[in-house]
């Protein structure tokens, strides 16, 4: 099995994530950081598949070493999928605390709150010619009021999102909880399981 891996992202919060799942079975995250390299790909597909899919593509063509990437957003139901391939660039440029308000507000009057975050891992190896995408979901409620005490944990909407299997926001988890559960954690395990079936 491979022992060492470039996750292709600008986003550190991810690489920590996917880090300690990885090191679990033996195979080291490297970050671009790590390997000198950064990603300008344009993300200029609609789904997380084929986003997901360029960026992993854009690092492999400069480097032999394996590779993957991710590409995520959270969906609310209400907004059928909104902000979804566009959560980062959902209000660019500002902050993720203006932006989990933002949510809140528009969905002020709304009582339908389901949402769910998606993720999708493309891994590419030259080496062994493969080239896979894996994608999974975690479904949850946006939450009614900016929460303070979540903006600890986690990252970007996580603070807003209240997952259903654990009981708590992603924001008031820790991050073996979030880990167990999200979208990314249940990628991360289908790549894991293609790993360990010999690739
Ligand atoms: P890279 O493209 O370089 O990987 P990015 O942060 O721009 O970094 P995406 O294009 O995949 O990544 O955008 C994903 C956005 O969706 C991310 O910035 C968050 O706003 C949101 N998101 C994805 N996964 C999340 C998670 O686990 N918790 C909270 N927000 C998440």
């Amino acid at each position: 099995m491979i022992d060492k891996i470039i996750f292709a992202t600008s986003n550190e919060h991810k690489v920590q994530e996917v880090k300690e799942m990885l090191i679990a079975i033996g195979v080291k995250v490297l970050s671009l950081n790590d390997v000198g390299l950064h990603i300008d790909s344009k993300e200029t597909g609609i789904t997380f598949e084929e986003n997901s899919h360029i960026k992993a593509l854009d690092i492999s063509k400069k480097t032999d070493v394996p590779v993957i990437a991710d590409d995520s957003g959270l969906c609310i139901d209400a907004f059928h999928g909104f902000p979804g391939a566009f959560s980062a660039r959902f209000l660019e440029g500002q902050s993720y605390i203006e932006k989990q308000k933002e949510i809140l507000n528009m969905l002020e009057d709304i009582d339908v709150r389901d949402a769910h975050f998606t993720c999708a891992v493309t891994y590419i190896n030259k080496a062994k010619k493969i080239d896979r995408t894996f994608v999974s979901n975690v479904p949850g409620k946006i939450i009614r009021e900016f929460d303070e005490e979540g903006q600890k944990g986690g990252f970007g909407y996580d603070p807003i999102f209240y997952s259903i299997e654990l009981k708590k926001t992603f924001g008031r988890a820790s991050e073996e909880e979030k880990n167990a559960v999200s979208h990314r954690g249940r990628a991360i395990a289908e790549f894991v399981k293609f790993l360990k079936g010999g690739e």
